[in-house]
């Protein structure tokens, strides 16, 4: 009954535009974590809001979370708000690495933790942030580029064309899945990138780019598309099947995070590989904030564990599942 009236005093103190500063905590009080989720522009995003939202519950703790839909601005007032309540600690998802040094300096002078959550920071005081959770994008873009390796050898041609959807411009999966991936692939000359077009991550933009793509290039002329996320994948095989190009076949498309209909998509053939990004770092991030409660280190820097799935594996297999 206490958490309701808590939850109602939170909504009201936020309702206000504004929060109160708390008085003293109690050790009884329940721990307070301040959410700036950046948007929801995939499935994957809304997976990954799920499982942190699921994980507070089940460890107890009061989340406050904002969603920013796409905007830094906006995460950067919830961090703010975040730090006139007095959380206990901070967690977010930075939609691009840079612009985040004044607002995590006064947090800091707050003595509230960070946690970052999904994506990095670009700053020379690595004091800003207590810890990191969240993909190695630099190792899923050179995942990326493995499966090229393997598929071109397999197809044995000189020469192949690349186009690339790249996610947002400036984010941490979109700048370490293109470097992982071009430095798998370079000094080898049978490829050649034609163009790097951002997506945004976005389905809509997705179709977009391969659009435009199209009106530029035929499509024999491109052999491999590198998309930085499912989202924008599955836009890119509604254009491709609406032209009577057979996706997986006619072009070899690699993708990456492995939510559900990218993976149903793979199975039937129609992606060729998805290299995997889990969205389920909640349990992660909810055993950072218990540890640096109870006053314990924490590791700076922790990545989960992830797969690739691809048509060289048996794809019937249980453990080739989407999320
Ligand atoms: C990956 C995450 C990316 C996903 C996209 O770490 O930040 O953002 O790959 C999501 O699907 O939009």
């Amino acid at each position: 009954m206490k958490r309701i009236w808590l939850g109602i005093l939170v909504l009201l103190l936020f309702a206000a535009g504004g929060c109160q500063k708390q008085t003293e905590k109690t050790d009884t009080a329940p721990i307070v974590v301040g959410f700036s989720q950046l948007g929801s522009e995939s499935s994957w995003r809304i997976a990954n809001t799920q499982s942190i939202s699921e994980a507070a519950k089940a460890y107890g703790y009061d989340l406050m979370m904002s969603n920013a839909n796409q905007k830094q601005e906006k995460q950067i007032a919830a961090i703010r708000s975040f730090i006139s309540y007095r959380v206990d600690v901070i967690v977010f998802s930075p939609i691009v690495e840079t612009g985040w040094d004044n607002v995590l300096t006064e947090a800091k002078k707050a003595g509230i933790p960070v946690i970052l959550m999904d994506r990095m920071i670009e700053t020379d005081d690595e004091t800003l942030y207590t810890a990191f959770v969240g993909a190695d994008c630099y190792l899923e873009g050179r995942r990326a580029g493995d499966y090229l390796l393997r598929w071109a050898d397999v197809q044995a041609k000189p020469h192949y064309n690349i186009v690339e959807l790249s996610g947002t411009v400036d984010s941490t999966p979109m700048r370490e899945r293109q470097h992982g991936f071009m430095d798998v692939i370079d000094g080898d000359a049978r490829f050649t990138v034609l163009e790097s077009l951002s997506g945004d991550f976005l389905r809509s933009k997705g179709e977009e780019c391969m659009k435009e793509l199209l009106d530029r290039y035929s499509a024999d002329q491109i052999d491999v598309i590198y998309s930085h996320n499912d989202a924008m994948t599955l836009g890119v095989l509604d254009v491709l099947q609406a032209r009577g190009i057979e996706p997986g076949k006619d072009i070899m498309i690699i993708s990456v995070d492995g939510e559900k209909a990218a993976v149903d998509a793979l199975k039937a053939g129609k992606i060729n590989c998805i290299v995997q990004c889990t969205p389920h770092l909640g349990e992660a991030v909810m055993e950072l904030v218990t540890a640096l409660k109870q006053g314990n280190e924490v590791p700076k820097i922790s990545y989960p564990d992830e797969k690739v799935f691809s048509d060289f594996d048996d794809l019937t297999a249980p453990s080739v599942e989407g999320f």
